[in-house]
């Protein structure tokens, strides 16, 4: 099932420097064009080439950690989706395996092999998907420790939607083991009143029984969908793709990608229904969906999400490839029973020479001298003071014509992701996110940053998270600064750690 993945589309040349000066164009091959584009990661996974989104069946599987991912050789328009797959001891450097699924001419999925699950059935690795169109679900295995992978003769396993009234969708199941039998979720939802998350056992997965909805959307999840334009299910809510359900300390957690973005429920599970406690947002950016996890084997639960661009259509095929998949998040439960999101500590293997600067007063514009770059972890421990907002900005030319800024303010309690200024390219899109947080009295902001390219990855305090994109035009937007305004704030530490790449060719090989 080997294709190639640089199978690509007619590529137009991107912009942009290789790093000893000459133009991109001097780059022939599509390989030396993405393996030197300024805007292509360094240290996120990404395939080879082409479109890329939502992360699928993390596993851990002898001494390797294998990743699949929803994979198109073509990027607008969108090809059927195959299952891409990669493998990795660390979490951090992955090597590219051939394609695990591809649609099956006049087969249930001949329309594409949608996201879903890996697990291991009596030793042998097993995958479930959603076969489209229409949406049911799938299995195949692999007798060569997931190199290749045979699709089941009885397909579909779940031929169609359980008998309810107007569901909006039937896809993405994720899987566990209960006793003696196997519990499946599938993401789902009803029009006109929320999403939900169907429940389905089965004691030999080739028959499975529904058991109703294991969660329904609360009234507050659902948009007006009288006010928008066009209905459309995922939008207003009433759809929710790759639901991923799991066990976290002495509670149950469920995501959702619903209405661009993801959505976290933290909540008891009895009798095969989820009762929610608390809820909020894996990533306050609509860049970040589609969130898949795992179990680690040392009782780590890890996050993966899709990066999604934030310029043209124009600009992503011209570019030859589109998404990534987000670092790998650690997750655990707060006392108050949020959701905490902290990055892998592996990442700290890519960390190369080190800056620091230690209690400094910031009134205005501090630029942190020596630290620049595209490729940087920055942690920076700021103590508000006063300030009615402070941050860092990143990715700025001497000028600020081109900037990244990232800021807390006070007065709101939230975290905002500006990227307003970050590109002179009409391409990029350059959106402003924000999401909550709030500071006890004298308590310290937290951030820890991740500039890696395009991609801008935001950690708050372990409470929030930000994924953004920036594409700067300027060759010495590289800048860094920490900022107050309206009273002074101080930082008491700031870190900043050169990133290695995880490969020589970003990865394109
Ligand atoms: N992407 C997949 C679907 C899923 C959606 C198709 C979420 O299975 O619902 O590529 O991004």
């Amino acid at each position: 099932m080997a294709q190639s993945a640089l199978a690509a589309p007619a590529l137009l040349l991107h912009g942009g420097n290789l790093p000893g000066g000459e133009s991109v164009s001097a780059a022939d091959t599509l390989q030396e064009r993405l393996a030197f584009d300024v805007h292509r990661p360094q240290y996120h996974f990404l395939p080879k080439a082409n479109w890329v989104n939502d992360p699928n069946g993390p596993i851990f599987w002898k001494g390797y950690c294998h990743l699949f991912y929803q994979y198109s050789s073509t990027i607008f328009p969108q090809g059927p989706k195959y299952w891409g797959h990669a493998r990795s001891k660390d979490m951090v450097h992955w090597e590219h395996l051939p394609m695990a699924l591809a649609p099956t001419p006049g087969g249930p999925d001949k329309d594409g092999c949608w996201s879903g699950s890996a697990f291991i059935n009596e030793g042998v690795p097993t995958l479930i998907y959603t076969g489209v169109l229409p949406q049911v679900q799938c299995l195949a295995t692999s007798d060569d420790d997931m190199t290749t992978w045979k699709k089941f003769s009885g397909n579909p396993v779940v031929g169609s939607p359980p008998d309810e009234p107007a569901v909006t969708g039937f896809r993405d199941p994720s899987i566990w083991r209960e006793d003696d039998s196997w519990l499946m979720t599938v993401g789902a939802g009803f029009q006109g009143k929320g999403g939900a998350v169907f429940l389905y056992s089965s004691r030999n997965l080739a028959h499975w029984d529904y058991l109703g909805p294991l969660f329904t959307a609360p009234p507050f999840e659902r948009r007006d969908s009288a006010r928008m334009p066009k209905y459309e299910p995922i939008g207003a809510g009433d759809m929710w793709e790759c639901p991923d359900f799991f066990p976290l300390g002495q509670k149950h957690v469920l995501l959702v990608s619903s209405q661009g973005r993801v959505h976290y429920f933290v909540g008891t599970y009895s009798h095969r229904k989820f009762l929610a406690e608390t809820q909020g947002l894996i990533d306050g950016c609509g860049l970040h969906y589609a969130s898949k996890t795992f179990a680690d084997g040392r009782g780590r639960r890890i996050l993966w999400g899709w990066i999604r661009e934030g310029r043209s259509k124009a600009a992503q095929n011209s570019a030859g490839w589109s998404g990534a998949i987000s670092l790998p998040r650690v997750l655990s439960l707060a006392s108050d029973g949020t959701l905490r999101m902290e990055p892998l500590p592996e990442l700290a293997q890519l960390r190369g020479r080190r800056h620091r600067i230690m209690n400094s007063e910031v009134t205005g514009l501090l630029p942190v001298s020596g630290v620049r770059g595209s490729s940087l972890e920055i942690q920076l421990t700021l103590d508000p003071g006063e300030a009615k907002e402070c941050g860092i900005t990143v990715r700025r030319s001497p000028d600020a014509a081109e900037e990244t800024v990232i800021s807390y303010n006070a007065a709101t309690q939230d975290i905002v992701l500006s990227g307003a200024h970050s590109s002179l390219s009409p391409e990029a899109i350059g959106g402003t996110y924000r999401t909550p947080l709030s500071l006890q009295s004298g308590e310290l902001l937290r951030l820890t940053v991740f500039l890696d390219a395009s991609v801008v990855e935001v950690f708050a305090n372990g409470q929030a998270c930000l994924t953004g994109r920036t594409y700067p035009t300027r060759s010495d937007s590289l800048e860094v600064g920490v900022f107050s305004r309206e009273g002074r704030a101080r930082v008491k530490s700031l870190e900043a750690f050169e990133m290695k790449a995880i490969s020589r060719d970003r990865l394109t090989k």
